[in-house]
C-alpha cells in the first residue's frame, strides 16, 4: 500500500519510510509532517527498536551534547546555566481562561508565539521520532506518546527514561505528542506551551530534562488532565514497596522535589521515585510507573547514606551525568559526594578550580539511569496489572511545624488535610528564590493544568470508589529546633516501619486532633527493631510536641485559599472540622500539647 506520506524535500531512508508505512496510522503521519513543515529539518530518523538506541548514543556524542567519561556507558552533559531547572515562568497551560495556580497564556496567541520561536529551528539539523508507551504494554494503564527533537541528549534520556514502544502505534491510535527543539538555546525565549486540547507540549530554547523531555513533567500535565476526567489519578508519586510481617506493602509516596522522595524509595523495593499511575480496580487502588528509569538529584548523595544510588552510579552502567564536575581523567564529582573534592574540572559553567569559592555542581545537577540498575527494583515494575496500594504518604520540607509521621482519620481527612494542605520549602529544582515556604498540594501544584478544586473532586471520588482503601500518612523529615534538625537521615526507616505496621494492624496509634500518631512505646521498640538505637523520651517530645498554634494557623491558612478558589464542599468541611478539633484541644490543653499527655 502507497503512503501518503508527504517528505516534503525531506532526507529520509528507505528503511524511515518503511517503517512508517508499516504504522499504518494517519494520526502518526500527519503529525510528522505538520512538525517537518514547521521545523524544516534536513533528515528525519525514527527511534521504534533497540539498534536506533546505539544510533542516538553515538549522536549525543558526535554533536558534543554528551561526552563520554572514562567508565563504561556513563557520559556527562551541561545544560546552559541559565537553565539548570524547571522554568516555571516560562511554563504556560494553553486556556483561554485565567485559573488560579495555573500560568496560562490564550491558546492562540500562546500556539502563535510557539510556532514562530519554532519556524525553522531545526534547519540543517537531524529531526529525531521516538515512540514510547508510558506505562507497561498490554495495560490498561498504558498511554502512548511520541516525543520529536533536534536533540540526541533528550532523546537519549527519554530511551532510558521509557520503554520504547513503536508496534502499539498500529491502526488509529491516539497518542500524546511532544515536539522539542534546543532552537538557538536563547534563554529570554525560552518556552514550554501545553495544549491540552490537542495533547500536545512544546518546548523550545531549552535542555534541562524538566523542561524538555516530554515524557516527564510535561506529560504529567497532559495525563492529570485526562486523568481527572477519566476519573483515575496522574500523580507526582514514588512507588515502593515495603517489607513487613506478612509480606510486602505497596505505598505511593509525594514529596516536593528535593524532599525526599527518592531516599524514601531506597528504603523499600522500588517501583517508582517520581511518577505513579493509579487506577481503581475491582475496588482496589493499584499502580504503575509510567517511566522505566530514573532522572534523580545528585548532590548529597553519598556511599554510607545512599549505598544503592551510589553503586549504580560507580558500576558501569548507561548513565547521563548533568551538571555535575567533570574532572581531568573523565570521572565526575559532584557536591555531597564522600569522594575527595578535586582541585579542577569542567562544569556547566566552564572551566571550574576549587580557589573560585563556588560549587564544583549545580544544586539541582541529575542522574539519569534504567530502573533495571537498582538492586532494590520490585519484581512487580512493569507489571501490566500494577501493585496494590495500601498506603499514601504525602511528606514535606516543613522546618517548624509538622510532626514527623501522623495518619489520617481517613481518606478523605488525608487527602484535604494532609496531601491537599502542603506547605513546603522551595528547592533548587525550580528556577528562581529558594528556601520559601510554598503552598504545595500533592507536590503537583507546578504540574497542574485545570483547576484544583476539579482535580480535588476527582481525588476525592477516587477515595469513594475504593473498596479497600489505603491508609494515608503525612511525613516530614526536616524538623527543626534551632538550627538543628530533630532527627536524623534514618529516622524515616522507622516512621515507615510504623505506617507497615499500621497498615498490618499490628500497632496502635494515639487520637489527637489532627491525626493519630505514634506512641512513645512503640518508637522505642521500632528504634531498636530498625536503627538498633535507642529512642529517649526527650528526643519524643520534641519530635512529637503538637503546636496547637501553628496548626491552627496552618489550617486557616489552607481554608482561606480552598474558600478564594470555591473548592468542593468536602474539602472545606474537613478542614473547618480540624480547626474545631484544634480549637477545642487549644482551648482543654493550651497551645502546646506534649505526646505525654496524650491519652
Ligand atoms: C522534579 O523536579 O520533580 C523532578 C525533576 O522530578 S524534573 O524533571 O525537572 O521535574
Ligand atoms: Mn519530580
Amino acid at each position: 500500500m502507497k503512503s501518503s506520506f508527504n517528505f516534503l524535500n525531506l532526507l529520509v531512508s528507505d528503511k524511515m519510510i518503511k517503517k512508517i508505512e508499516m504504522l499504518n496510522n494517519p494520526n502518526v503521519e500527519g503529525f510528522i509532517e505538520k512538525i517537518v513543515e514547521l521545523c524544516n529539518p534536513y533528515s528525519i530518523y525514527l527511534v521504534t527498536e533497540e539498534e536506533d538506541k546505539d544510533y542516538i548514543r553515538r549522536k549525543a556524542i558526535e554533536t558534543k551534547e554528551e561526552i563520554p567519561l572514562k567508565t563504561l556507558g556513563h557520559t556527562i552533559h551541561f545544560d546552559h546555566p541559565l537553565d539548570q531547572a524547571r522554568a516555571r515562568e516560562d511554563t504556560f497551560i494553553l486556556a483561554d481562561e485565567k485559573i488560579p495556580f495555573v500560568n496560562t497564556k490564550k491558546r492562540e496567541e500562546g500556539l502563535r508565539e510557539i510556532f514562530s520561536l519554532l519556524k525553522d529551528s531545526m534547519k540543517g539539523k537531524e529531526m529525531y521520532v521516538g515512540f514510547y508507551s508510558l506505562g507497561p504494554k498490554n495495560s490498561i494503564f498504558q498511554h502512548l506518546a511520541i516525543q520529536i527533537s533536534d536533540s540526541p541528549y533528550v532523546i537519549h534520556s527519554e530511551n532510558i527514561l521509557y520503554r520504547l514502544d513503536f508496534d502499539d502505534f498500529k491502526g488509529n491510535k491516539q497518542f500524546l505528542k511532544f515536539v522539542h527543539s534546543k532552537g538557538e538555546l536563547d534563554i529570554r525565549k525560552r518556552r514550554i506551551m501545553i495544549d491540552l486540547k490537542e495533547d500536545t507540549v512544546y518546548s523550545v530554547n531549552t535542555t534541562y530534562a524538566g523542561n524538555s523531555v516530554g515524557l516527564k513533567k510535561l506529560a504529567l500535565r497532559l495525563t492529570i488532565n485526562k486523568a481527572v476526567k477519566e476519573g483515575w489519578l496522574s500523580e507526582h508519586m514514588a512507588i515502593i514497596g515495603f517489607e513487613g510481617d506478612k509480606g510486602t506493602h505497596y505505598f505511593t509516596a509525594s514529596f516536593p522535589s528535593g524532599s525526599g522522595k527518592t531516599s524514601t524509595s531506597m528504603i523499600g523495593n522500588l517501583i517508582s521515585d517520581d511518577l505513579a499511575f493509579i487506577r481503581e480496580i475491582n475496588g482496589v487502588a493499584r499502580a504503575v510507573n509510567p517511566e522505566v528509569g530514573v532522572f534523580g538529584i545528585i548532590q548529597g548523595i553519598n556511599s554510607k547514606d545512599d549505598p544503592i544510588i551510589w553503586e549504580v552510579l560507580h558500576k558501569p552502567n548507561e548513565v547521563i551525568f548533568s551538571n555535575v564536575l567533570m574532572t581531568e581523567d573523565g570521572s565526575v564529582y559532584w557536591e555531597g559526594s564522600d569522594e575527595k573534592r578535586p582541585e579542577k574540572g569542567i562544569n556547566y559553567e566552564g572551566p571550574w578550580s576549587s580557589d573560585m569559592g563556588k560549587p564544583a555542581s549545580h544544586p539541582n545537577a541529575r542522574f539519569t539511569v534504567p530502573l533495571t540498575a537498582f538492586r532494590n527494583l520490585d519484581e512487580n515494575y512493569d507489571n501490566p496489572d500494577g501493585v496494590e496500594i495500601e498506603g499514601i504518604i504525602f511528606g514535606v520540607r516543613d522546618y517548624e511545624i509538622l510532626i514527623p509521621v501522623v495518619e489520617a482519620f481517613s481518606c478523605s481527612h488525608g487527602v484535604v488535610t494532609i496531601g491537599a494542605s502542603m506547605e513546603s520549602v522551595r528547592t533548587s529544582a525550580v528556577i528562581g528564590k529558594g528556601d520559601e515556604y510554598e503552598f504545595n498540594p500533592m507536590a503537583i501544584l507546578d504540574f497542574m493544568p485545570i483547576r484544583l478544586g476539579e482535580y480535588l473532586r476527582n481525588y476525592l471520588g477516587f477515595c469513594k470508589k475504593l473498596k479497600k482503601v489505603p491508609k494515608i500518612f503525612g511525613f516530614n523529615y526536616f524538623l527543626k529546633e534551632g538550627n538543628r534538625f530533630l532527627n536524623s537521615k534514618e529516622d524515616k526507616k522507622v516512621w515507615i516501619k510504623w505506617a507497615v505496621k499500621r497498615v498490618e494492624g499490628r500497632v496502635d496509634a494515639i487520637y489527637t486532633p489532627i491525626g493519630l500518631v505514634p506512641s512513645y512505646e512503640d518508637l522505642k521498640l521500632l528504634f531498636i527493631e530498625v536503627l538498633n538505637k535507642e529512642y529517649k523520651m526527650e528526643d519524643y517530645e520534641k519530635q512529637f510536641t503538637l503546636k496547637l498554634d501553628k496548626y491552627l494557623e496552618k489550617t486557616e491558612r489552607i481554608l482561606k485559599i480552598y474558600k478564594e478558589i470555591q473548592a468542593p464542599n468536602e474539602v472545606i468541611t474537613e478542614l473547618e472540622e480540624q480547626k474545631e478539633r484544634i480549637i477545642s484541644y487549644i482551648s482543654k490543653f493550651g497551645r502546646k500539647l506534649s505526646p505525654l499527655t496524650f491519652d
